[in-house]
């Protein structure tokens, strides 16, 4: 009887961890959703790189999927083929996780995968490319939606 009474104790002190756990991050993805607008295509200038980044449709729905299309090319205008081309997504704090995704060619130096936000607010997004030649990150923040 005194175990049960102590067991059930412990279970109402745990639950109110979680639930103030829960409003904290709910409370800090708030705070996130009031970023100043992102645009949906971004343009990004590199060491010997260029990068056109359009996301659509924009702003991104919140865990529906979403097209990130990423134009890559040297400093001269030519293409970047045949790169491995990944992307991470996740908000600035912890705790809502993280999407990552492959980016595949579909025109010389156009790569294009899919993905999705898992929540509304300001997201991180992180490419990694690997090209024969060089390999560069390219990052920007998007807006996702309810
Ligand atoms: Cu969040």
């Amino acid at each position: 009887m005194g175990l049960d009474r102590r067991k059930s104790r412990y279970c109402r002190w745990a639950a109110g961890i979680l639930a103030g756990t829960a409003l904290l991050i709910g409370a800090v993805c708030y705070a996130g959703a009031g970023d100043e607008p992102v645009p949906a295509a971004t343009t990004h200038i590199g060491d010997g790189w260029q990068a056109e980044w359009t996301i659509g449709p924009y702003p991104a729905k919140a865990l529906q999927e979403s097209r990130f299309t990423v134009k890559l090319a040297d400093a001269d205008g030519r293409p970047i083929r045949s790169a491995d081309v990944s992307a991470e997504l996740d908000m600035r704090h912890m705790g809502c996780g993280t999407v990552s995704f492959r980016l595949k060619e579909t025109a010389p130096g156009v790569y294009e995968g899919t993905g999705y936000a898992l929540m509304p607010g300001t997201w991180e997004a992180s490419l990694t490319v690997d090209a024969a030649d060089r390999s560069f990150d390219v990052n920007r923040q998007f807006a996702a939606v309810r």
